[in-house]
């Protein structure tokens, strides 16, 4: 399965808001279209530093700027696009098959992950070029 750079979608994620502050809540068989099976966070990133540079073949995954912010690039191997993310109630739903890179970390920013598998490397495609094999030959 793979799937364009329009179908990465943000989505608005609720809030449960009251004087003392707000709460988001991610769970499973509400909303989020895949079984959570993995929760990863990045942080202290420098910001002139560079991630990702990979697309997985069978990773789902929502994108949360926790806290700070940050910005996505993906590529499904054709088109490109950018995504700024900048609040904790704005997720970025991440599909497979696509090449993705992370640049413009803010200082003190939290890059929250809620991925539909357990870390494995063979689910990685680490070389833009065999990204590009893998899409012309799906
Ligand atoms: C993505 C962005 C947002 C593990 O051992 N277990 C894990 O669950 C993960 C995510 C990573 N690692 C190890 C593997 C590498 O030796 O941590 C090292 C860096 O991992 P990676 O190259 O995946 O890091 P990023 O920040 O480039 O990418 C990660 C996700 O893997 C990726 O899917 O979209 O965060």
């Amino acid at each position: 399965m793979f799937n364009n750079v329009e179908d990465c979608l943000t989505v608005e994620l609720s809030i449960v808001h009251n004087k003392s502050g707000k709460i988001t809540v991610l769970e499973n068989n509400n909303g989020i279209p895949f079984d959570i099976k993995r929760i990863y966070y990045l942080y202290d990133v420098p910001m002139d530093v560079s991630r990702g540079g990979h697309a997985h073949y069978e990773l789902q995954q929502y994108v949360v700027a926790a806290s700070g912010s940050f910005t996505f690039i993906l590529d499904d191997g054709k088109n490109r696009s950018e995504v700024f993310l900048n609040h904790p109630n704005k997720a970025l739903h991440i599909k497979p098959g696509i090449w993705r890179e992370m640049k413009g970390f803010s200082s003190g920013s939290i890059c929250l992950v809620l991925a539909s598998m357990k870390y494995t490397e063979a689910d990685y495609i680490r070389d833009y070029n065999d990204f590009l094999k893998y899409r012309r030959n799906v």
